[in-house]
C-alpha cells in the first residue's frame, strides 16, 4: 500500500515543481522572521526574488550543527515558544545540545512521513506495532507513536529497555511489527534465546530500524535471528526525527519524502554536488517546517542518491543505506575507515558476533594503532590459546584486505561487550585529538 500516492509518485518535472514553489515560500517565511536567517539572508541580498526554481537553492548559505549550537536554547525557532507544541534534544558529546521545536503543523507532518514510512515497510491499518525506540527527547519512540497512529495501527509504547517484558508482550501479544534500534534488535534476539522464546513461533514479521549505521551484513543476521524483513528508516532530530526516509520491501536505498525534504548530496570538502550514485554528504532543507526552518542543513551523513523510479511504484528519490558520518569515521595512518566496513567482514566469519568495538590510540612513537574487540560466539570459545590466536590473526588479514591499513585483533568473551538499548558505542578513541 501507498500511504500519499499523489506525493510518493509524482513525475520528476512535477516534483520539481512543486519543491520551487516550497523553497520560494520558505525564503519567503524566514526572511519575514527576525533572527538567524534573515541576517544572513539580508546579508548576501537574497530575498523571495532570488528563488524562481529548486535549482536555485544553490544561492542559499548552508546551516551547520555549530550554527544551532550556538542558537541554544531557542534561538533558531521561527514561533513563539508558546506556538511550539513540542521540543527535542540530542544527545551532543561536547559543547551545548542541540534542542529542536516542532509547531503543530510540523507534528502533523511528522506523523504524515511515518505513516508514509510504515506503509513503505509493510505495514497495513489494523497492524499492532511495537515500540521500542525511546520515548523521551529522543525523537525515535514519538516519532513513530504517532505515525502509527495515522495510520490506524494498535500502538504498544514499550519505550526501550525492559528486554525481558518486551519478549513477553511479543509472546503474549504477537504484534506484527517491531520498531527499535537494529542493535538492539540483536539484543533482544540473544534475550529471548535464554527465555527459550522461539523466533520462528513468536517472531515479529517486520522491523523497523534505524537512528545508527547498519550493514547489509547486520540486516542479514537480524533477519535471519528473527526470521523477518528488516527495514532501515533514516532520520535526525534536526529535520523531523525518523520519517525522513524509508526502505520499501524491494531494499533498494531508501524512499526519501522529497516533496517535503530536499536532499542534495555533496563533496564536505568543495561544497560541490556530487552526481547520482556517488556517496557524499547529506543535505536536506525542510520545505514546510514551520517550528524551526532550516535551509541547506549539513547533515554530516554520507549516503549516493537514486532517481530512478522504483519497482514499487514509487518515484520519490533514494537515498543509499548511511555509509557512515563525516564525524564517526576515523581515520587511522591516513586511511579512512567507518566501522560499517568492519562489520560487514566479521559477520561473515563464521563463530563471530555481531558485536564489536573499535579502540584506536596512538603510541609513543606518534603511529595509530586500530584494535579490534571481536566477540566470539559460545560454541567457538576455548580455552587453547593457539586456538585463538589462529582466529585472530585470520580475522586481522580479512579486516586489512578490505581496510589496507594493519589492525589487531582481541578476541573477548562472550557478552563481555556493553549492550546498548538504543544507539550502541562502536568507537572509543583514546588520541587526544
Ligand atoms: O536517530 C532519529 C531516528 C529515530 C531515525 C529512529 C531512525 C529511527 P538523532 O538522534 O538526531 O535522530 O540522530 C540522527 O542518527 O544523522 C544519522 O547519523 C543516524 N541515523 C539515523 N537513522 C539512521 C539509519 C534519530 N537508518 C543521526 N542508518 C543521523 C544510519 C542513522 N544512521
Amino acid at each position: 500500500m501507498i500511504f500519499n500516492e499523489q506525493a510518493e509518485c509524482l513525475s520528476r518535472s512535477g516534483l520539481g515543481e512543486l519543491q520551487g514553489k516550497r523553497l520560494k515560500e520558505l525564503v519567503g517565511r524566514v526572511s519575514a522572521c527576525p533572527g538567524f536567517y534573515r541576517e544572513k539572508l539580508a546579508a548576501s541580498g537574497i530575498s523571495t526574488g532570488s528563488i524562481s526554481s529548486i535549482e536555485d537553492i544553490r544561492k542559499l548559505p548552508f546551516t551547520s550543527k555549530d550554527d544551532l549550537r550556538e542558537q541554544y536554547p531557542f534561538k533558531m525557532f521561527s514561533k513563539k515558544i508558546g506556538q511550539i507544541r513540542e521540543l527535542h534534544v540530542t544527545s551532543g558529546t561536547t559543547g551545548n545540545p542541540i534542542v529542536v521545536g516542532y509547531s503543530q503543523e510540523d507534528i502533523d507532518l511528522w506523523a504524515e512521513v511515518i505513516a508514509r514510512s510504515l506503509c513503505c515497510a509493510g505495514a497495513l491499518p489494523g497492524d499492532m506495532i511495537q515500540v521500542a525506540y525511546g520515548y523521551g527527547l529522543f525523537t525515535g519512540g514519538l516519532g513513530l507513536h504517532y505515525g502509527s497512529l495515522k495510520l490506524g495501527l494498535t500502538v504498544i509504547p514499550c519505550s526501550s529497555g525492559q528486554t525481558k517484558r518486551q519478549l513477553k508482550i511479543l509472546h503474549d501479544f504477537k504484534p506484527r511489527i517491531l520498531a527499535c534500534t537494529p542493535s538492539y534488535a540483536l539484543y533482544m534476539a540473544e534475550t529471548a534465546r535464554e527465555m527459550g522464546i522461539s523466533a520462528a513461533e513468536d517472531g515479529w514479521e517486520i522491523g523497523i530500524f534505524g537512528a545508527e549505521p547498519w550493514s547489509q551484513a547486520m540486516r542479514k543476521e537480524i533477519e535471519q535471528r528473527w526470521g523477518m524483513s528488516a527495514i532501515d528508516i533514516y532520520g535526525l532530530s534536526e529535520i523531523i526525527g525518523p520519517g525522513v526516509a524509508c526502505e520499501c520491501h524491494y531494499k533498494k536505498g531508501l524512499h526519501i519524502a522529497a516533496d517535503v525534504f530536499y536532499p542534495e548530496v555533496i563533496d564536505p570538502k568543495t561544497l560541490q554536488p556530487l552526481a547520482p550514485g556517488y556517496p557524499g554528504e547529506l543535505v536536506l532543507t525542510p520545505l514546510t517546517k514551520t517550528g524551526m526552518p532550516l535551509l541547506r542543513y549539513r547533515t554530516r551523513d554520507i549516503v549516493s542518491i537514486d532517481y530512478s523510479v522504483c519497482k514499487c511504484g514509487r518515484s520519490s528519490p533514494r537515498i543509499s543505506k548511511v555509509l557512515g558520518r563525516t564525524d564517526d569515521m576515523i581515520v587511522v595512518r591516513g586511511i579512512n575507515i567507518f566501522p560499517s566496513q568492519i562489520e560487514e567482514v566479521l559477520l561473515a566469519i563464521e563463530g563471530t558476533e555481531p558485536h564489536y568495538q573499535l579502540v584506536v590510540d596512538r603510541g609513543r612513537n606518534g603511529l595509530d594503532s586500530l584494535e579490534v574487540l571481536v566477540e566470539l560466539k559460545d560454541s567457538f570459545f576455548s580455552d587453547e590459546i593457539k586456538y585463538l590466536q589462529n582466529f585472530e590473526n585470520r580475522i586481522a588479514k580479512e579486516i586489512e584486505s578490505v581496510l589496507s591499513v594493519g589492525v589487531k585483533v582481541r578476541l573477548v568473551e562472550p557478552k563481555s561487550i556493553q549492550r546498548s538499548e538504543g544507539k550502541s558505542k562502536r568507537i572509543i578513541d583514546k588520541r587526544n585529538i
